[in-house]
């Protein structure tokens, strides 16, 4: 069964045939799956512009956007029925599911693909696709291509014009509709959810990965597909590590714990970085970070309104982060001069956002021309300032290897924001409050 209703898949097709007009034709693979051990694949995810297009789920899929051709708009190469094959290894929709269920005007099977992409693209002048991402795809077109131009006594029938897929979808992915919102407020609400647990559960000797079990048990419970990217729990100086997914240190008695989780539910990714002392009580150096953290934060989310832009949200989100460790004796100088040279690149390293949507990093233009992209009713962006303090010499010892992280997922509406992750705790009061009140799994 699809996410929506396939009057919202069709209509979203629709759009593209549109930009496609009658000569163009557009190819989308859904990608393979990926050998995870031996004979054993890692869990499959189709490539995000398929799932936009189709919500269709299964592996090897190929979406092809024809509007001018007899067999279009919308047609499928799928896999097979396969009795034994689907005993072993699920249901497939197969060519009659994929017309029946999944919108597809026509459909194949995927030996077919060759031959009767042949037939769609001879006439066509122009051949969206996204070399470069699927290498026997991209084979098989340039040999398509080249047969449809050297075809004896006959002119050329071959499209002249190629170009990409992503100029074509990702600034239409880039605003979000309204179920697209709600799926994002519900991942965003379960994932609000798996953050507070994972608080409650916290105390000083737990291994991080029993928050990281936390955490996914709760996306589970509620239906999430899997995180939307992995989960970082980090203990400490782990907290200064961006990307760290090892979770498996003891935490301990004055950390402070990071946690960056999120859910994706109905192919819709939430991100939420939280950072919370171990024990439940900020010492006064983590408290005075985690309140600039905040503070960064806060004028950032001040820029997410319409006419807003991701420059402005980082350079608010820079001018106070160095303000303020210019304060605390971490930096020393003019603050200008401080952002002009770039000093607080040492503990600041990262952009302040992205967008978000059906890809955690989601896709869509950041540049209109030159100029950063407005932010515009419907866009969802990050908003995720932090601070990294490394354990060194020249670091006043009391703030060394402190790491924080604060982030929320911020909708750009008509008249201002909707942060779509508020139900997730952060303010110092409600932070000291929750951590290690206890929590259980209840099913
Ligand atoms: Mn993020």
């Amino acid at each position: 069964m699809s996410t929506f209703d396939p009057a919202i898949y069709a209509s979203r097709r629709a759009r593209v045939c549109e930009l496609l007009g009658s000569s163009g034709v557009a190819v989308f693979p859904a990608g393979h799956e990926t050998i995870r051990s031996h004979d054993t694949e890692h869990p499959f995810r189709a490539s995000s512009d398929v799932l936009y297009l189709t919500g269709f789920e299964e592996p090897e899929t190929i979406l092809v956007l024809a509007p001018g051709h007899e067999l279009g708009p919308t047609i499928l190469f799928v896999r097979p029925r396969d009795p034994e094959k689907e005993t072993w290894t699920g249901r497939r929709a197969g060519v009659e599911g994929a017309k029946a269920r999944w919108g597809a005007d026509s459909a194949f099977e995927l030996s077919e693909v060759g031959a009767r992409l042949e037939a769609i693209l001879s006439g066509a002048e122009t051949l969206w696709t996204r070399l470069g991402s699927d290498p026997a795809l991209d084979a098989s077109l340039l040999g398509i291509l080249e047969r449809l131009r050297n075809r004896k006594r006959q002119p050329s029938a071959a499209p002249t014009v190629l170009r990409d897929t992503r100029d074509l979808l990702h600034p239409l992915r880039l605003i979000k509709a309204p179920e697209e919102i709600d799926a994002m407020r519900r991942a965003c609400a379960i994932t609000a959810e798996a953050h507070t647990a994972a608080m409650q559960a916290c105390r000083p000797g737990l291994p991080e990965y029993a928050l990281q079990a936390v955490i996914e048990f709760v996306f589970k419970r509620h239906g999430a597909a899997a995180p939307s990217y992995n989960t970082i729990v980090g203990a400490g100086v782990n907290a200064t590590i961006l990307h760290y997914i090892e979770n498996n240190a003891v935490i301990q008695d004055g950390d402070l714990v990071l946690i960056d989780a999120g859910a994706e539910l109905h192919h819709y990714a939430a991100d939420i970085t939280r950072t919370f002392p171990a024990n439940g009580r900020f010492t006064g150096p983590q408290r005075d970070l985690y309140q600039l953290v905040l503070e960064a934060e806060e004028a950032a989310i001040a820029m997410c309104a319409p006419g807003g832009h991701w420059k402005a949200t980082h350079d608010a989100t820079i001018r106070r982060l160095t303000q303020g460790l210019v304060d605390l004796g971490i930096l020393q100088g003019e603050v200008d001069g401080l952002i002009e040279s770039e000093a607080f690149k040492r503990f600041y390293m990262h952009g302040t956002g992205h967008w978000l949507g059906i890809d955690v990093h989601d896709v869509g233009p950041y540049f209109a021309g030159q100029e950063p992209r407005p932010f515009e009713p419907g866009h969802v962006q990050t908003i995720e300032p932090g601070l990294y303090i490394p354990d060194a010499e020249d670091i006043p010892a009391p703030f060394r290897g402190i790491g924080i992280r604060v982030e929320d997922d911020v909708l750009t509406t008509a008249d201002g924001v909707e942060i779509l992750t508020a139900a997730c705790p952060k303010s110092i009061e409600a932070l000291e409050a929750l951590v290690g009140a206890g929590w259980s799994a209840s099913i």
